[in-house]
């Protein structure tokens, strides 16, 4: 399936494409410099929503080493790390979500947190009549991932763009479960 006849009822989310996700940053993923210009140009296929999430943490998020948590300190909001890509071109982006904003809870879909706080997603996607949903940006085994699987829970057909992601572990057994579970892999 080609990125062709896009409509209103599509969107495009972009996810977490953040410095401390790219070569250089506090958690890179490995070649996650590759993606914005592949995004850029995905961008210009018409889409009339774009939506960025943010993995946005307070300076003591529990996912921090630091707290006993699984990662190095990482996007912490209003910091360089936490800045989108530069070379991600910010004038198509029609929404920015923020997520992981609570200091105590987990939040790797952009959709929800670990306790099930929506972010405004779901609801921002509905008031905009979105049926379908392509989703790109890092980091594919995490974010992406639980993104993914969340909005086929939504009921949204759900599109990955696989070469618009990059992944921190082999993205085989991600790939395969996405596609159980309903996600279209392109
Ligand atoms: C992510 C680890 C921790 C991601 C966010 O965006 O994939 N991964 N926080
Ligand atoms: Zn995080």
């Amino acid at each position: 399936m080609p990125i062709s006849h896009i409509g209103c009822d599509d969107a495009l989310l972009i996810i977490d494409l953040q410095n401390d996700f790219l070569p250089g940053g506090a958690l890179a993923v490995k070649n996650g410099h590759e993606l914005a210009p592949l995004i850029n140009d995905i961008i210009k296929r018409g889409f009339s929503t774009v939506i960025a999430s943010r993995d946005w943490h307070p300076p003591h998020h529990q996912s921090f080493s630091t707290q006993g948590g699984k990662w190095a300190q990482h996007c912490v909001a209003g910091t360089q790390g936490a800045e989108f890509d530069p070379h991600l071109n910010l004038t198509k982006i029609t929404h920015i979500i923020h997520k992981g904003t609570d200091p105590k809870c987990e939040s790797y879909s952009a959709f929800e947190d670990e306790n099930g706080r929506p972010t405004g997603l779901e609801a921002l996607l509905k008031a905009r009549s979105i049926k379908r949903v392509f989703l790109c940006g890092l980091a594919l085994d995490y974010c992406v991932k639980a993104t993914a699987l969340d909005a086929i829970k939504a009921k949204f057909d759900t599109v990955l763009l696989h070469d618009a992601t990059r992944s921190i572990h082999k993205p085989e057994l991600t790939l395969n479960d996405l596609q159980k579970k309903g996600v279209k892999i392109i």
